[in-house]
């Protein structure tokens, strides 16, 4: 049987159950996933200032022919694409601006030094979303940034977190989308500190003060990630769970969830249909903390097909923005790109094609036998024979081809960088 017979032969099994496989691939198709450049480079950036990665975050390996440049971060993120099915987005940080010889601040960068990024993401369709870099600088080397007790220091992130907005604000115009601008800080201290409160009450007005700018929430939405704990940061962190939850929620900005950031046994699946009772958006940094927040490349394990489930089961796919968040330097990285991002969609393909009205119903009845029975025997259903074919009406590799490609383009192009 060819990839199309397969299909229909699958598309059958589906359908006994009343999912209507072609119209799940119909959806499927507008689902975007914002795609992380930094996984091209080891969050390095290129803004050429030695500086090493900073934030109590790390990305460990050193495997050859990362992206030097933002001309070969394009490159690869294209060879990625091309890989992928479906339109989606790049979420870039301040670090991957354009400056050419000036060098920029980054309380003043401007959208112009994006303009590059701007012009690639149009002519692709490709949407954009953006992070203010608030670590790897000489101004968060104490770990501390918008909750330093210093005001200059502050102030400097203040002015980097508003010129951010303001360059998302500029992506969502130019690519008729809106940007996602997150926040994330790694303010933290490495040992029992003597003041909570002191900390988060100047991350509030710092926040406050970065939100007073108004910016077209039509073109722009602001988030702010929380975290547990970073390295050098084990025992608080400023902008924690709860913080970032009530400061979002009265100021009417997204949450976002990052599957690093929490207690190893909490998961963010579990968090999902709780936060979207109470907004209307939630934002998501999937990654795979292994022991720690170590944003290893995501698999399609048990939590990411939880997390896809909640997305599809509660209606969400337009409310839940599914960004990507891992780094790992120890193996292709476009490849990392690729498994990482195709696991995604898949996991959502799986979540589409499960029989979630019925599974519902059993709960309600108090039916744990068959609701058990049928979530099981679902798990070897032919979501592969249905992956397949979305692959290939998608104009992109079936099962394990892609790695040819990636292969090919290592010789080619990534081995000729040194
Ligand atoms: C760090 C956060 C943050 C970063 C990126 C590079 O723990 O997850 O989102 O990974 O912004
Ligand atoms: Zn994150």
């Amino acid at each position: 049987m060819n990839i199309r017979e397969k299909y229909e032969a699958a598309k059958n099994e589906y359908e006994k159950w009343g999912i209507d496989v072609e119209k799940v691939l119909d959806k499927l198709k507008d689902v975007k996933i914002s795609v992380h450049c930094w996984q091209g480079d080891d969050v390095t950036g290129f803004e050429n200032s030695n500086q090493e990665l900073s934030g109590g975050i790390a990305a460990t390996g050193n495997y050859p022919g990362k992206a030097r440049n933002a001309a070969e971060l394009r490159a690869d993120l294209d060879k990625a694409l091309s890989l992928i099915p479906g339109k989606h987005k790049v979420n870039l940080h301040a670090i991957y601006a354009e400056t050419g010889e000036e060098k920029v601040e980054r309380d003043e960068l401007r959208p112009e030094h994006f303009a590059n990024w701007v012009q690639w993401a149009k002519r692709r369709g490709l949407g954009l979303d953006f992070n203010p870099t608030i670590f790897s600088h000489e101004k968060a080397a104490d770990g501390l940034t918008l909750s330093h007790p210093n005001k200059d220091i502050r102030d400097f992130w203040i002015r980097h977190c508003i010129a951010s907005r303001k360059i998302g604000e500029y992506f969502g115009k130019e690519l008729g989308q809106p940007c996602l601008t997150n926040i994330w800080i790694p303010d933290g201290y490495k040992d029992i500190p003597s003041d909570r409160l002191g900390p988060r009450q100047r991350l509030k007005d710092a926040l406050d003060e970065i939100f007073k700018v108004k910016v077209d929430n039509k073109y722009n939405l602001d988030a702010v990630e929380s975290k547990v704990f970073g390295l050098g940061a084990e025992s608080y962190t400023v902008g924690s769970s709860e913080f970032y939850i009530n400061y979002a929620a009265k100021n009417n900005i997204l949450s976002l969830l990052d599957t690093g950031h929490y207690h190893p046994t909490e998961m963010v699946s579990d968090k999902l249909s709780a936060m979207l009772l109470f907004s209307n958006k939630v934002a998501l940094h999937v990654s795979r903390p292994v022991r720690w927040d170590s944003d290893h490349v995501i698999v399609l394990d048990d939590e990411l097909k939880e997390i896809a489930k909640e997305i599809v089961r509660n209606d969400a796919l337009d409310r839940v923005i599914i960004g990507l968040d891992f780094f790992d330097a120890s193996i292709n990285r476009i490849a990392a790109w690729v498994i990482g991002t195709r696991n995604m969609i898949k996991a959502l393909l799986s979540a589409m094609l499960m029989p979630n009205k019925k599974l519902k119903q059993l709960q309600d009845e108090g039916n744990f036998t068959e609701r058990l029975v049928l979530m099981e025997e679902f798990k070897t259903y032919p979501l592969g024979d249905i992956w397949n074919y979305y692959c290939q009406i998608n104009n992109t590799p079936v099962k394990e081809q892609w790695l040819e490609e990636v292969k090919a383009y290592e010789k080619e192009v990534l081995s000729k960088r040194k």
